[in-house]
């Protein structure tokens, strides 16, 4: 019989687009190693949006097998970031103390996830996020050698906009503590790839500590983002710098170009950000 529970609630999302080639071995390395190492409840959920593959079809044979894994599916093409706040929502509902994100490709291993657990444990941080680019993360593989230049240079100018003082916003490793959430939850606005930086601004925003840790991480082969950087790139510099236009003064004078705004993220393919958080919610 397993030991009382003394470990806090851990919910863990997943946003998945056109991933059937890289997810499934993934959800079963998160699920086995926190059945034998964690003594807490622990959910994943897969959040996917307008998938053309069968990651769908993966994710349902996964959470057969695994009943801690479930699937949220969206129509609509609502990105990552959408992704992200939409499963967000359903971690407050579910009332888990830490939830967290990772990637579907298996860049951070389960135990490396575990790791930003026992930090915000031991630390009592509202935020522990996982770093690429601090002494002591470990790299099995970077990202391309352009794909890096355009990182330091995304992360000059989110410096540059917001002062946040951390070495990477974009590791997409991050556990983030329930009423933290909460309270940033209504004002989440980025859909596209830049979603942890309006996270990480509303956080410090309001006040909550964020916690940076050297993190274990394998670039995979088979990024939709290397394989589009220009447009995807456009996108996050369009989408930080409106999001420090939303804390300037001048904000109420843009409000009529919202249209513009939405043309432009359409043709640019890519989620508009919210004016409000949808409530509808997705299905099985
Ligand atoms: N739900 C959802 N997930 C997405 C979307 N775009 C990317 N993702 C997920 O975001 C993660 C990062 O994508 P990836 O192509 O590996 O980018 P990279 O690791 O930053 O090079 C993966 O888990 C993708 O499946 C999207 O539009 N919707
Ligand atoms: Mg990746």
């Amino acid at each position: 019989m397993r030991e009382a529970q003394t470990q806090p609630s851990v919910l863990l999302l997943i946003p998945a687009y056109n991933e059937e080639e890289r997810i499934g071995p993934v959800l079963r390395d998160y699920a086995e190693y926190f059945r034998k190492n964690y003594d807490g409840e622990f959910r994943a959920v897969v959040v996917l949006n307008g998938c053309r593959d069968n990651t769908l079809g993966i994710v349902k044979a996964v959470a057969k097998e695994f009943s801690e894994i479930e699937p949220l599916n969206f129509e609509a093409p609502i990105g990552k970031g959408g992704a992200l706040i939409e499963g967000f929502k359903k971690a407050t509902e579910a009332k888990a103390v830490f939830t967290g994100y990772v990637d579907a490709d298996g860049a951070t291993p389960a135990k490396a996830f575990h790791e930003l657990i026992k930090q915000c444990m031991a630390s009592k941080a509202d935020c522990v996020i996982g770093s690429r680019w601090l002494p002591g993360s470990v790299l099995h593989q970077s990202q391309t050698k352009l794909r890096r230049v355009f990182s330091r240079g995304f992360h000059t100018i989110v410096e540059l906009l917001f002062w946040l003082r951390l070495a990477d916003t974009q590791c997409p490793a991050k556990l983030v503590r329930r009423e933290a959430l909460e309270e940033i939850l209504e004002s989440l606005r980025i859909a596209d790839l830049a979603f942890d930086v309006n996270l990480l601004v509303l956080l410090k925003r309001r006040g909550y500590t964020i916690k940076e840790v050297p993190i274990e991480w394998t670039d995979q082969l088979g990024s939709k983002v290397t394989a589009n950087l220009w447009r995807v790139s456009l996108v996050m510099f369009l989408s930080v710098v409106r999001l420090r236009l939303v804390y300037s003064p001048f904000y109420k004078w843009l409000r009529p170009l919202r249209p513009l705004e939405t043309w432009l993220y359409l043709k640019l393919n890519a989620p508009p950000p919210r004016s409000v958080v949808e409530t509808s919610g997705g299905g099985k």
